[in-house]
């Protein structure tokens, strides 16, 4: 069976990693920074010396693609996200985006022509760490997130989204929302310990859970450290700890199934001796299902509302983000079974936890996910880390599954 060149494709990981290195062992390549354009330009000239034809689209959405016999077909799309979190792993997105390169380069050294384009997709901005929503690129190309809409959201100094793009120049002509392709696979690192702990090498995704961010701001009265008596405070900082750690006692056994995040809590204008009046707080929710997660948010709105009116202090909320819970296509997913199958590789089906491009895509095309797994479950960390041949699997999986689906007659999902 054709196989990937595993040496090069842990190459091109590891040439990827100098870009953005934060000297301990990570990378910080925030979406459209001077680090995420390198990391871009490196993955172009590798497309180039791969013989494929590049473009870009509103936000930034790179595209790299290998001509297929009937041209005039939707290509089978594979890709991820060169983008990082600010102390981000060597392998979160990159792994999916070299990956699909080496299934290019792999066709390339055997001669295999496939009956439909092959197409490779850098998405913008999947972590969402300096814009949100998360996956904004594939959420503007999927037509879930008007462009003016992306094109507005700022980072947290002020800089919108169009303005890093004015600075990048990785604005492109090709059309958003994007023609879909026929298919789209991504390969990632699983991000959990599930396929580590039960040492299996691959994992057929079957879905993602749903996934909502809110934004709370706290408006209390700052008001002096040394003279304020407690009764006479409105402390927003107090407030919130309040409501995380009321959340944190109460939600387990309320919601099982769900995860929560606070990854943002900023003090309008921290002083050490100045009681805090304002505070702003994120939340990341995560339920497997539409009614858990609807459920959970309203819930914490209240607590949110409850605690705030109990202290006197104004409560602001908003809803950043609601992507709900969406199955993989079941046809793609038995392409990733049997090609692991055949490759002999032991596998099993399993749910992403984490967000990826694949799930907004998966919503308007067939659309399936390959993991692999990842050193003790770590990811969006420094230390995050995969197995060299784990690598490899992964990518020949995504080779057999992409061959299979560019070159059947038709496909019907
Ligand atoms: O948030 C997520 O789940 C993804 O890793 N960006
Ligand atoms: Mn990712
Ligand atoms: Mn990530």
């Amino acid at each position: 069976m054709l196989n990937i060149d595993s040496a090069r494709l842990w190459q091109s990981l590891l040439a990827m990693s100098q870009i953005g290195a934060t000297g301990r062992g990570g990378v910080c390549r925030l979406a459209l920074s001077a680090e995420d354009v390198a990391a871009r330009r490196q993955f172009s000239t590798w497309c180039q010396q791969a013989g494929l034809s590049l473009e870009s689209d509103a936000v930034g959405n790179l595209f790299a693609r290998r001509r297929g016999r009937c041209a005039e077909l939707a290509p089978v799309m594979m890709g991820s996200h060169l983008d990082s979190q600010p102390e981000g792993g060597n392998f979160d997105g990159v792994y999916g985006v070299l990956a699909a390169l080496e299934v290019i380069r792999a066709l390339n050294d055997h001669d295999v022509e496939t009956r439909r384009p092959l197409e490779i997709a850098c998405w913008t901005n999947e972590e969402g760490a300096r814009f949100a929503p998360a996956m904004l690129g594939s959420s503007v190309f999927a037509g879930e997130l008007p462009l003016e809409q992306a094109l507005r959201a700022a980072d947290s100094q002020g800089v919108t989204l169009a303005a890093a793009l004015q600075a990048s120049g990785c604005q492109g002509p090709r059309a958003t929302p994007g023609p879909m392709p026929d298919a789209y696979f991504e390969a990632h690192i699983e991000q959990g310990p599930v396929l580590e702990s039960r040492r299996l090498p691959i994992g057929v995704v079957s879905g993602g859970q749903g996934i909502l961010w809110l934004e709370a701001e706290l408006e209390g009265a700052g008001a002096h450290a040394g003279t304020t008596p407690r009764t006479y405070r409105r402390d927003a900082l107090q407030a919130a700890a309040a409501i995380l750690t009321q959340w944190e006692n109460d939600a387990p056994s309320r919601y099982p199934q769900a995860l929560w995040t606070c990854g943002q809590l900023t003090i309008g204008k921290p002083s050490r001796n100045t009681v805090p009046g304002k505070v702003q707080f994120s939340l990341d929710l995560r339920h497997p299902d539409a009614a858990g997660l609807q459920l959970m948010a309203n819930d914490i709105c209240e607590r949110i509302r409850g605690v705030a009116q109990a202290r006197g202090i104004a409560a602001r909320i908003e809803t950043l983000w609601h992507a709900p819970p969406t199955p993989f296509d079941a046809g793609c997913q038995r392409l990733l079974a049997e090609a692991a199958a055949r490759l002999g590789y032991p596998h099993q089906d399993i749910v992403s936890g984490a967000g990826h491009d694949a799930i907004v895509l998966a919503r308007h095309c067939p659309s399936a996910m390959v993991f692999i797994p990842c050193r003790d479950g770590i990811s969006h960390n420094e230390a995050e880390s995969i197995e060299p041949e784990h690598a490899a699997m992964g990518a020949n999986v995504l080779l057999h599954a992409v061959l299979a689906r560019a070159n059947a007659q038709d496909n019907a999902s």
